[in-house]
């Protein structure tokens, strides 16, 4: 079993009858989503999954019943991946272009679960390039308020086009090398007036699951 299956599996133990789940999106998540299609089939009952993008399909096909994300308060329990975590629980998220929705499924979370693989511990985020959603109007303007942070921000791009997000958004992956205050870049860059989101998750994870080379599992 690979460390990100090894992660992904594990989580799920966390789950009980009846439970509302949320769930992101990403190669670890994805071995979540497996395990509980199978568990599903053994007749576990989940009440519900207001799946934040792609991962919709995969839920339907594995018999997880969807609910409307305006239809509800409350989730029980997300587990979602993360492109790096911190032991202050502080994460960065986005590499797949999702944490908008991601965030927004968190934030309604009573409990939220990381799964990575051990490559994603790191001492201080920002060896990741921090993924920023911003809007299409004005990007070149915006690009330079979050170059004034002191980032190096990029367009990312897919092919020869902008990528654009599930939301119709741009994407800034901006390098700010260390990052010593997660919560005060997060909310800074949320001030501009062209970013939507960005992938500081701070304060959100409760439980970090990590898959580790050797086959074992840790939980922070
Ligand atoms: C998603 O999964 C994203 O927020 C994050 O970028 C990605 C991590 O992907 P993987 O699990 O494939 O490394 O949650």
């Amino acid at each position: 079993m690979n460390a990100k299956q090894l992660a992904g599996e594990k989580a799920v133990e966390h789950v009980k009858d009846g439970m509302l789940l949320g769930l992101g999106t990403g190669s670890t998540v994805y071995w979540s989503i497996l395990k509980l299609g199978d568990l599903v089939k053994k007749g576990l009952n989940i009440k519900g999954v207001p799946t934040s993008t792609n991962t919709e399909k995969l839920a339907i096909n594995l018999g997880i019943p969807l609910v409307s994300l305006s239809s509800i308060n409350q989730l029980d329990l997300t587990i979602d991946g993360a492109d790096e975590a911190n032991r202050n629980f502080e994460l960065i998220k986005g590499g797949g272009g999702a944490l908008l929705r991601e965030k927004m499924v968190a934030s309604i979370s009573r409990r939220f679960i990381t799964v990575i693989d051990d490559t994603k511990m790191v001492t201080d985020l920002g060896e990741f390039p921090l993924p920023v959603e911003i809007i299409q109007f004005g990007w070149e303007l915006t690009l330079k308020q979050v170059s004034e942070l002191g980032s190096k921000p990029k367009l990312r791009m897919d092919n020869n086009a902008p990528f654009i997000t599930d939301n119709g958004n741009y994407i800034l992956d901006c390098y700010f090398g260390k990052i010593q205050d997660a919560n005060g870049l997060k909310n800074t860059l949320n001030m501009i007036p062209g970013v939507v989101e960005n992938g500081l998750f701070v304060n959100m994870a409760d439980t970090i699951i990590i898959g580790n080379k050797n086959g074992s599992v840790s939980t922070l």
